[in-house]
């Protein structure tokens, strides 16, 4: 029975810390083995198979010799983008890679600006492929709102839509916040739907449309992700047996590359001492040789600051065991004391404001909310946003897109 693999959100080149970026290759080597091993005819990647779209340049030569090592063995790749490796402006290493001839978009659009007619890229060993990739700031939302569903659905034969967004029907809980699309936005009585971009895996079926799936990414790509590896979230890609016309087995492969271990201190009420010496305490009775450690600090200092909490004595402590790597998070450690300090007007908000009050007269508009005292509302709130700072672990290319829609969002034009 042929099968193919599904596999997405890989981000090649996520993480600053090397060891890490190594260990995301190694999930990616993994996976692309176990492909060949398979035999698998051809693998789908559905978006954000690198995290930007010019992602570290070593992450990408490993993963394209792996890639490389399998199309030699005959396997096929069909990719779209996603968000994070989609450049509106600029050019993608998906464009490199396709361009080179390792894998195949599986997006071919006939656009003359009416509706969006896709054309489907037809596999050797039968599968009819078609997508829509993943862009910045929802533009694939006017994609789908164009999208000649009619002439998808009249194809016959065995076919794939691979796409990168969220499903509102099958939005996971934890995600409630993401921005999603309603199933019917995909076309009908395809056999498998290759999602990407919800990094939480499943896969379901709705009226008229079967195997909509999402494997998730092979191993993490942020801080958080790494936390549910330790609270045992297994993460790997699916390997599809098809016969000619439907798709007769689905089966999750896991794929795990390290052990990774999580300490939690909860800070609530104690004093910056006593979280000091419980942190201690915890690095020393830990088992972390050849492991991922992820030190997590949180909660409200009851007595002292955040900074007299010394995590790098307690990184010291546990990199004497040999760790795979140690990452340390105290972003939303807060501390009473800090809480409680009088309440002065900050002067660089006071002379912004000022600034803005002074200047909004000159705002020459018809719109109302542009002007006047809301006017100052709109861009003081503009400012606070586009000086939001990079957050640790965060990449560029997700910094940008939060920063985007954040301003988006307070001008009414987008609501993600
Ligand atoms: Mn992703």
């Amino acid at each position: 029975m042929p099968r193919f693999a599904h596999m997405s959100d890989i981000h090649v080149g996520a993480f600053r810390q090397p060891e890490l970026r190594s260990l995301l290759l190694e999930a990616f080597e993994a996976a692309i083995d176990r492909c060949i091993a398979e035999k698998v005819e051809f693998v789908v990647m559905a978006g954000d198979i690198f995290d930007s779209n010019i992602p570290d340049l070593s992450a990408v030569s490993r993963a394209a010799g792996k890639m490389k090592e399998a199309a030699d063995s005959g396997v096929r790749f069909y990719a779209i983008y996603g968000s994070h490796d989609f450049s509106p402006n600029f050019s993608s290493i998906v464009d490199v890679l396709d361009g080179a001839g390792l894998f195949t978009r599986a997006e071919r659009r006939e656009d003359s600006g009416g509706p969006l007619r896709l054309k489907f890229v037809v596999d050797p060993a039968g599968p009819k492929l078609c997508g829509v990739s993943g862009k910045k700031l929802s533009i694939d939302r006017d994609d789908y709102a164009r999208l000649d569903r009619e002439a998808l659905e009249a194809e016959q034969g065995f076919k794939i839509f691979v796409f990168h967004g969220g499903i509102e029907e099958l939005k996971p809980g934890s995600l409630e916040m993401m921005e999603a699309m309603p199933a019917a936005s995909l076309p009908s009585g395809f056999a498998y739907y290759a999602g990407g971009h919800v990094h939480s895996r499943s896969i379901s079926s709705l009226p008229g449309r079967e195997n909509i799936a999402f494997p998730g990414p092979l191993f993490a790509t942020d801080y958080s992700e790494l936390a549910s590896l330790a609270h045992g979230e297994e993460r790997g890609f699916y390997l599809v047996d098809f016969d000619g016309e439907r798709v007769t087995d689905v089966e999750f492969v896991p794929i795990k590359v390290c052990e990774v271990v999580e300490i939690r201190c909860s800070a609530g009420g104690k004093a910056a001492q006593q979280v000091n010496r419980e942190l201690r305490d915890a690095a020393e009775g830990a088992q972390v040789e050849g492991k991922v450690v992820l030190l997590t600090v949180e909660g409200e200092l009851g007595a002292g600051r955040t900074s007299d909490i010394d995590l790098s004595a307690v990184r010291g402590i546990l990199l004497r065991s040999s760790p795979l790597s140690v990452l340390t998070n105290a972003s939303k450690l807060t501390s009473r004391e800090l809480r409680t300090a009088p309440a002065s007007p900050e002067p660089v908000h006071a002379v912004e404001l000022d600034l803005f009050r002074r200047e909004i007269t000159r705002v020459n508009t018809k719109e109302a909310r542009l002007k006047g005292e809301s006017g100052v509302t709109l861009a003081m709130d503009l400012l606070t946003a586009m000086k939001e700072e990079k957050r640790e672990n965060e990449s560029r290319a997700e910094f940008e897109d939060r920063k985007a829609a954040a301003g988006l969002k307070i001008l009414g034009l987008g609501d993600k």
